[in-house]
């Protein structure tokens, strides 16, 4: 079963992934792994369809190197970028995006360091100099009509997002990095843990995102009922 965005973040992050094996002998816990797992866990796709040739990058400039590729992705050029678009740099380098926080992309990204200094899968702010672009799921989250309790400018808020494709909701800030899809909001729990339930995570809050989160929600709430 296919994993939301969020469920997979939660799962991928502080782990290290390989999922192809490669490059044997040598430092197997690749950037492109967190491609394959994005595309496996959250689409369903195989970890073939995600299959480079060689250098990472050939994916996005190559696409669709596999072409069932395109009926989950569309190709953009580099600019502002939205959460669940997978950047790719010619250096080359490929991370799955959180938020875009201006010149920079909030991500979750491995191996970082280069292969002689092996990093684990975590959330990594990556700068958009020489940025290929990305590729845009096409169940894309935009911007939208919910975004009722912040100025534009303000980043240090969390705006909500509606999918476009599904009607569900999510929550991002793109300060922070932090991001929650919003599945059902019906069934959405908040714990007293200050912890919220969504799908199969759960997901802990400091009080700051607690108390936005409780905002967040009764404005969607109001919009959607
Ligand atoms: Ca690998």
């Amino acid at each position: 079963m296919a994993l939301s965005f969020t469920v997979w973040v939660a799962r991928a992050e502080n782990t290290w992934i390989d999922r192809d094996g490669y490059p044997p002998g040598g430092n197997i816990y690749q950037c492109h792994d967190v491609w394959l797992d994005y595309i496996n866990r959250v689409y369903d796709l195989p970890i073939s369809a995600g299959h480079a040739g060689g250098a990472t990058s050939r994916v996005y400039t190559e696409f669709p190197r596999v072409a069932i590729l395109s009926n989950y992705f569309t190709r953009v050029g580099p600019g502002t970028a939205q959460p669940g678009d997978v950047a790719f740099w010619p250096s080359p380098h490929v991370a799955v995006v959180i938020a875009d926080a201006g010149a920079s992309l909030i991500t979750l990204s491995q191996n970082n360091g280069g292969d002689s200094r092996p990093m684990k899968t975590l959330r990594t702010t990556l700068s958009k100099n020489g940025l290929l672009g990305y590729l845009r799921p096409k169940t894309t989250l935009t911007a939208a009509a919910l975004s009722l309790v912040q100025k534009e400018e303000d980043m240090s808020l969390p705006r909500l997002y509606r999918n476009t494709a599904t009607g569900t909701i999510a929550a991002a800030c793109i300060a922070t990095g932090f991001y929650w899809d919003i599945p059902n909001l019906a069934a959405v729990t908040l714990l007293r843990s200050k912890k919220l339930a969504v799908d199969e995570a759960n997901v802990e809050l400091n009080a700051e995102q607690w108390e936005f989160l409780l905002q967040l929600l009764a404005v969607a709430r109001a919009t959607t009922s």
